[in-house]
């Protein structure tokens, strides 16, 4: 069993219901929910767009190997109607949900690269993450989410 840090965002359709339903299916298919973040509304980052995000964080507990989390997770997102997965610029979406962390691993393959890459750089994922687990500590950067949210704060 680990633990899974995730990271869900929607900016266009039924924002709240997205959210929810990705929440629902991923307590189905991928293990329990520890805990989960409230729900921010954030302006679009790296692209333009007049569709504000809904993003949240999560936590669940789970059997499923990074590989089969990954796969899970794009199961979800096709089913939920999610068309095409961002190539260099980014898109509306239904929803997108990413593997930010788990448990303390750290590995990089073609399709999968854990922690996040980006997660430290984003506030609408540290924010929410922020509020869940304050005390988890980025297993590459050795900071606590508390420590990271505040510097991306910062600007
Ligand atoms: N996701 C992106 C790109 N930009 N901006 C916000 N506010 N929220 C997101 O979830 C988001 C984004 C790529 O996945
Ligand atoms: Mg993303
Ligand atoms: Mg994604």
């Amino acid at each position: 069993m680990a633990v899974a840090f995730l990271s869900i965002g929607t900016n266009i359709g039924n924002k709240r219901g997205n959210l929810t339903e990705a929440t629902g299916l991923l307590a189905e298919r991928v293990g329990d929910i520890l805990a989960l973040s409230s729900m921010y509304e954030t302006e679009p980052w790296g692209f333009q767009s007049e569709n504000s995000f809904l993003n949240a964080a999560l936590i669940l507990v789970t059997k499923l190997t990074p590989e089969e989390l990954l796969n899970a997770t794009r199961l979800i997102e096709i089913e939920m109607g999610r068309i095409e997965k961002s190539h260099g610029s980014y898109h509306d979406r239904i929803i997108d949900i990413d593997i930010l962390m788990y448990g303390d691993l750290i590995m990089q393959t073609d399709t999968l690269t854990i922690p996040h890459p980006h997660m430290h750089k984003r506030l609408f994922v540290m924010q929410p993450l922020a509020e869940i687990a304050p005390e988890a500590v980025h297993p590459v950067l050795h900071k606590t989410m508390e420590e990271i949210v505040a510097e991306c704060s910062k600007g």
